[in-house]
């Protein structure tokens, strides 16, 4: 089993599309295995997105992130990582196939709703600066066995 780290941005938040998507995350079969609502100060949003520091986009990029509250959650199955990207779509949600939550619900690269870690290296290091491991939960559900054959 894999876990990912999946952020419901603030623009989620604002337009209450939370449910949705995580609805469709849910729907696939994918388990939540943390989750919370918060604000990102301008420090984690610096270590989240320390690849991107002094990228043009950047300093807009902190702003949208931290004006509001956003769901984090740590989400886990099979392929966990690939999947939820794949189900996201394209980072430029004007790119992003019909049929992903970008593809129908986003618009703008700015603006598409929803993070996921892009690798396992990823997932590990975000993972730990949004959660304490106290806080992930390993738990069987019922309907694992007709989710994931093995
Ligand atoms: P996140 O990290 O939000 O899931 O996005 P991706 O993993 O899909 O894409 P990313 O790291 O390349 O970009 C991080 C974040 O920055 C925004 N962004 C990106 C932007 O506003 N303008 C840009 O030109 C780029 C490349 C969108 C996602």
């Amino acid at each position: 089993m894999e876990r990912t780290l999946v952020l419901l941005k603030p623009d989620a938040v604002q337009r209450g599309l939370v449910g949705q998507i995580l609805g469709r995350l849910e729907g696939r079969g994918l388990k939540i295995a943390a989750m919370k609502l918060m604000q990102m100060d301008e420090a984690l949003a610096h270590r989240h997105y320390e690849a991107h520091v002094g990228k043009a986009f950047f300093p807009g990029l902190v702003e949208f992130i931290t004006s509001g509250p956003l769901v984090a959650m740590v989400i886990e199955g099979k392929e966990a990582i690939n999947i939820v990207r794949a189900t996201m779509g394209d980072t430029n949600a004007a790119k992003a196939a019909p049929g992903t939550i970008r593809g129908d619900l986003a618009l703008d690269i700015g603006r598409n709703l929803i993070h996921g870690s892009d690798s396992s290296e990823a997932a590990r290091r975000e993972i730990a600066l949004f959660f304490q491991e106290s806080e992930v939960l390993s738990y069987k559900r019922a309907t694992d066995p007709w989710i994931t054959e093995s």
